[in-house]
């Protein structure tokens, strides 16, 4: 890594200023463990491999239907982005990838742009096509759907764009893209659900065919919104149906948002893993009817159970590694700060979940002792593993303390000089 873009002497003194109490609570966490049969080490090792990717459109300030409230030195390109993701990532050590949206991360030189994320110590993970919106100069419009459109010729173009953004993420190295459509209706009888389904088939059929020996196809399936009666790809039921349809190399996506409230995700990620179909994930939170809230922020026992169902998977050895990623969008917080802390959330559950004794666990389920199973789960959850991961922070030359360390580094005050804010009404979903 060339650019360094938080002045290396400030991690330092944060080291430094911390090393002293981090060393004393590890020590009695490590105490602690030692009793419950774990090898505090083992887990530190786990936490500091743990990888998150970032959503490029994350580091934008978001906004709502009815407003954006735009926050000094936003990035105004891909090339801002990536700065300000190698900063997230400089703080956490957790987020050495970045997830495109294509167009919204179009350049005309996605060579250079590789150079340039590399030079950041960045990579590339999956790619996402974008076809829920209109471009500049796009022929047909995508205002009643895009690969289950009605006209064929608009579900061609949507196709083309998906292997457009294939032969993109080739140049860059991402090893999959992510199927995200906004398609559905607002009004019983609008659309033939049915025939609506069979056009996704077809069309992501041709999309299927296109992709790379070694890539995945990421389906993402979204409850509502945009359409708000019925989305072609609702639930993980549609997403699974279609994967198995497809082949092998398509995969189901689960975004924590992407379900309405008190649904249980986890119950839905054990299913998955059943049918060897978990691809990924986005991780964000939510508590109505919002997709895009910080990971961890509402319900951090949800997580955790996810992650419960990862290890526990691993555990019984099963094949599955499904990617990581953030799709959260930052209305009122500073996206860089948003992004480290939700980083650091994900690495919370996935250590909390190392932590459950599965062997006995397992005793306590065989012989249905429901308030015992319940406790072994919640003491995993209550241990504070803030010492492991801050040492892993800590030896990966991250932060200890990622938000008091971005504050002195005064990146965003730089950036707002250098960046020149541009003018904006109305509101917007990134
Ligand atoms: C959608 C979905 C997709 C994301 C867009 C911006 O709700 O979560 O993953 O790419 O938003
Ligand atoms: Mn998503
Ligand atoms: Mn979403």
């Amino acid at each position: 890594m060339d650019t360094v873009l938080i002045d290396r002497d400030l991690i330092a003194a944060d080291h430094a200023a911390h090393a002293a109490e981090l060393d004393d609570d590890f020590a009695a966490l490590e105490r602690q463990l030692a009793r419950r049969g774990i090898a505090i080490e083992t887990i530190v090792e786990a936490v500091a491999a743990f990888e998150v990717a970032i959503p490029s459109w994350g580091v934008g300030t978001g906004g709502t239907r009815f407003a954006r409230f735009p926050g000094p030195g936003e990035p105004r390109d891909i090339f801002d982005k990536l700065d300000d993701c190698a900063v997230v990532q400089q703080l956490c050590g957790a987020t050495p990838e970045v997830s495109l949206h294509i167009p919204w991360d179009r350049t005309d030189d996605f060579a250079r742009l590789r150079v340039y994320a590399h030079e950041r110590g960045l990579s590339f993970a999956a790619i996402n096509s974008n076809t829920f919106q209109d471009s500049a100069g796009q022929p047909l419009s995508y205002k009643f759907g895009s690969l289950t459109h009605t006209d064929p010729a608009v579900r061609r173009q949507a196709v083309e764009h998906n292997l457009e953004c294939i032969r993109i993420g080739e140049q860059l190295g991402s090893k999959a893209l992510t199927l995200w459509i906004g398609d559905g209706a607002n009004f019983p009888g609008q659309q033939h659900l049915a025939r609506a389904f069979e056009r996704y088939l077809d069309s992501s059929t041709a999309i299927y065919a296109a992709l790379p020996e070694d890539w995945n196809l990421l389906i993402e399936h979204k409850l509502y919104e945009p359409a708000f009666y019925a989305t072609v790809i609702q639930d993980w039921g549609s997403s699974l149906l279609a994967a198995q349809a497809l082949g092998p190399k398509a995969q189901c996506l689960v975004d924590l948002g992407h379900h309405a409230p008190n649904v249980n995700i986890e119950m839905i990620v054990a299913r998955l893993l059943h049918a060897g179909r978990l691809g990924g994930f986005h991780f964000n939170d939510s508590k109505y009817g919002d997709d895009d809230l910080d990971a961890g922020s509402i319900d951090p026992f949800r997580l955790f159970l996810i992650f419960n169902e990862l290890i526990d998977a691993r555990w019984r050895g099963l094949p599955s590694a499904p990617a990581h990623m953030l799709d959260q969008s930052h209305n009122i917080t500073d996206p860089i700060e948003s992004l480290a802390g939700s980083a650091v959330e994900v690495q919370r559950a996935y250590a909390q979940a190392l932590l459950v004794d599965r062997q006995q666990l397992a005793h306590w389920q065989q012989r249905n002792d429901a308030l015992r199973a319940a406790q072994t789960l919640k003491r995993a959850f209550t241990t504070d593993v803030q010492p492991i991961l801050a040492r892993a922070r800590q030896r990966k030359g991250a932060a200890i303390d990622p938000v008091a360390v971005y504050r002195d580094s005064g990146y965003r005050a730089r950036c707002a000089r250098t960046r020149p804010a541009r003018v904006f009404s109305g509101g917007g979903i990134v």
